[in-house]
C-alpha cells in the first residue's frame, strides 16, 4: 500500500449488514437508529444497535473519558487516539461477532466521525485520520452510512434542552459549522455509501427518509 493512501475495503468475511449513522450534536440520530432497529425487528432481522465512542464494557470506559468536559486540556492527536482505541475494542467486542452471526448491526457514528471532527474541525492532518482508522477498522467499511443533516444552531439547541452538555458539545458553533461543512464534503467523494436526509424535519419524516434510503440500498 503507497504511504498515506487510502486502504482498499476488503471483501467481507460475514454475513450481516453494517448500517451507520452520522450528522452533528442533536441530529436525531439516536432517535431515528431506535425507530429503524424496530422496524428491521418487525420484518423479523435480529438487530444490533450500538455507537461510538463506546459500544462495549472496555470502548465505554474510554467514552467516559473522552466526554468528560473536565478533559479540557486533551491535544487533538490524544483525543484522535482515544476515538480509535474505542474503535478497534468496540469492532472486536461488538460489531464484527453481530456480523459473523448475521446480524443487522446499526451504529451511531464511526470512522467518518474521526474524519470530520478529528481531521477537519481539530484540523489533524486529514492523512494521519485516515490511516488510524484503517488501523482501527482493518478495512471494515459500512454498507450504508446515513448523514442527518441540520443546522448545528437547531442541534444545539435541542441538546441543551437537555441539560448539561460534554465536552464536544461545548465547542464554538464554528466548530460545529466546520463538522457540518466536513459531512457534506465527505458525501461528495463516497456518493454511493452516503444517504442524506434533511434532519430538520417531523421525526416521522426523517424515518420516512431513511426507509427510502435503506429500500434504495436493498434493491
Ligand atoms: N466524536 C465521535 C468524535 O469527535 N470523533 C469520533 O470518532 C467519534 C466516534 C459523541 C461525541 O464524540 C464526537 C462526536 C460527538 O461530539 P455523543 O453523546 O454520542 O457524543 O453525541 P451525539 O452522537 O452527537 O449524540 P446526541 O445524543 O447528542 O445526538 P443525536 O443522537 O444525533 O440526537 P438524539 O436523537 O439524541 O436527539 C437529540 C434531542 O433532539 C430531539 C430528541 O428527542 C432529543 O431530545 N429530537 C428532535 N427534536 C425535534 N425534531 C426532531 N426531528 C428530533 N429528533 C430528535
Amino acid at each position: 500500500m503507497k504511504r498515506g493512501s487510502r486502504r482498499k475495503a476488503k471483501s467481507p468475511d460475514y454475513s450481516g449488514v453494517f448500517l451507520t449513522f452520522e450528522g452533528g450534536e442533536g441530529a436525531g440520530k439516536t432517535t431515528q437508529i431506535a425507530k429503524l432497529a424496530q422496524e428491521f425487528e418487525r420484518r423479523g432481522h435480529s438487530v444490533v444497535v450500538t455507537r461510538e465512542p463506546g459500544g462495549s464494557t472496555i470502548a465505554n470506559r474510554i467514552r467516559s473519558l473522552l466526554l468528560d468536559s473536565r478533559m479540557h486540556g486533551l491535544v487533538p492527536l490524544a483525543e484522535l487516539f482515544l476515538y480509535e482505541a474505542s474503535r478497534a475494542q468496540h469492532i472486536h467486542d461488538t460489531i464484527l461477532p453481530a456480523l459473523k452471526k448475521g446480524k443487522v448491526v446499526i451504529c451511531d457514528r464511526f470512522a467518518d466521525s474521526s474524519l470530520v471532527y478529528q481531521g477537519v474541525a481539530r484540523k489533524l492532518p486529514p492523512a494521519v485520520v485516515q490511516k488510524l482508522n484503517d488501523l482501527a477498522t482493518d478495512g471494515l467499511t459500512p454498507n450504508r452510512t446515513f448523514l442527518l443533516d441540520l443546522d448545528p444552531r437547531i442541534g444545539l439547541a435541542r441538546v441543551g434542552a437537555r441539560g448539561v452538555l460534554d465536552r464536544m458539545e461545548k465547542e464554538a458553533l464554528s466548530f460545529h459549522r466546520a463538522v457540518r461543512h466536513a459531512y457534506l464534503a465527505l458525501v461528495e467523494k463516497n456518493k454511493k455509501r452516503f444517504y442524506v436526509v434533511d434532519a430538520s424535519q417531523s421525526r416521522d419524516a426523517i424515518h420516512a427518509a431513511v426507509m427510502d434510503g435503506v429500500q434504495e440500498f436493498l434493491e
